[in-house]
């Protein structure tokens, strides 16, 4: 019966879930034979939406197989809830990277709910282990949206190849396509390439770079670009940093730098600090995540990567070890490859039932 308070009906194969989309007007379908075009439309954009959904999925089914089958081999019908039960339910989110930390607090949660609802069949865990791991990445429902007065300046960073550059593609795509003005600062001037690769991203977006030699200090790049965006009266500001190992101080205090420089230039800018992670990297990421957030603190973060194998549980552990919310997800290498993290979409992906709110 618990069951029925979290689950949906699963959508007939191939249909569209028509009862989960009454909750965006703007994806609403009409069924009426004589809105024949319309329903088509519509069917094509929720085909669309499968595919990311299912790209999703398939990159979480490695943590599905660590995490949720094997959870899910402890919940059987009579198996009562005890102690035991709820410390290997731990030991299995630990071991796949839920980290210690994240774990600890989903499984307080879980035990309090227990009590409240007075659930003691095993069977009813897993809904509230789902509604519980829901709760902990959805409390903060926040986007990459553009929210203060121009210029929005948002401030990229991550190690070498988490998806930075990728991301601020697809990024300059979204604000783009939003009537937004772009400029893109290569604060990566480490890298000859490191600046040809943004260029190419730009280029797809019809976005301006402000750009200079290799080995220029980056913070002068951002001066002139945070300069650049005020006089050409732009809306939006990215900037691209150079991928650094969290362990080399030098460069975080460089990194550190730069956030000071566009503090002093623009008051309250960064407006976003976006850390980019790569979702099949695992335990090493939430380390590298603290210490970025200690060079500057991080107001987001984007997970990349996840139509890898990507190891999902890390998703749940930057959370709770940061306390900042996951806002992005890349599924892919093309422009709009690039979703708002939903944490209803990403938890129904891991336990693959097709209950997104797609
Ligand atoms: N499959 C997949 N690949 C991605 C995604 N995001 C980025 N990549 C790939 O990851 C690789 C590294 O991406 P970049 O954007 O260059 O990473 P970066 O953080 O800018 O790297 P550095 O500039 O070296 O620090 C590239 O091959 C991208 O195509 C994603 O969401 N899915
Ligand atoms: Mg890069």
């Amino acid at each position: 019966m618990l069951k029925n308070l979290f689950r949906r009906q699963k959508p007939k194969d191939n249909q569209p879930d028509i009862s989960t989309l009454d909750r965006r007007p703007s994806e609403e379908v009409s069924p009426s034979p004589s809105e024949d075009s319309d329903f088509s439309s519509t069917a094509d954009s929720i085909n669309k939406k499968k595919s990311w959904f299912q790209r999703l999925t398939s990159g979480l089914s490695k943590t599905r197989k660590n995490l949720v089958t094997q959870i899910q081999g402890l919940l059987r019908i009579g198996r009562k809830i005890d102690e035991e039960l709820l410390e290997e339910i731990e030991e299995i989110l630990i071991q796949s990277d839920v980290g210690v930390k994240a774990t600890m607090t989903l499984m307080d949660n879980v035990r309090d709910v227990v009590k409240e609802r007075m659930i003691d069949e095993s069977a009813d865990l897993e809904a509230v282990i789902k509604e519980q791991i829901e709760l902990m990445l959805g409390q903060d429902g926040q986007s990459v949206s553009i929210i203060h007065d121009s210029p929005h300046v948002i401030l990229v960073l991550g190690v070498n190849g988490a998806g930075k550059t990728t991301t601020i593609g697809k990024l300059c795509h979204r604000f783009k396509s939003e009537g937004k003005s772009v400029l893109v600062a290569a604060a990566d001037t480490f890298r000859a390439a490191a600046a040809e690769q943004l260029q190419i991203w730009c280029e797809r977006s019809d976005t301006d770079l402000i750009r200079s030699d290799e080995g220029i200090d980056p913070a002068s790049v951002v001066f002139d670009a945070l300069h650049a965006t005020q006089s050409r009266q732009v809306d939006v500001l990215i900037i691209d940093t150079a991928g650094r190992l969290h362990t080399k101080k030098p460069l975080m205090d460089e990194l550190a730098k730069i956030g000071r420089v566009i503090s002093r230039e623009i008051p309250k800018a960064p407006h976003e600090v976006l850390l980019v992670v790569d979702g099949t990297a695992g335990q090493n990421a939430i380390i590298q995540a603290n210490v970025f957030n200690e060079a500057v603190p991080v107001t987001g973060v984007a997970v990349t990567k996840l139509d890898g194998t990507a190891k999902g549980g890390v998703v749940i552990a930057i959370r709770q070890e940061i306390g900042v919310p996951i806002k992005l997800i890349g599924i892919g290498e093309q422009l709009d490859d690039l979703r708002d993290f939903v944490a209803q979409d990403f938890v129904s992906a891991l336990f693959e039932n097709d209950e997104s709110s797609i």
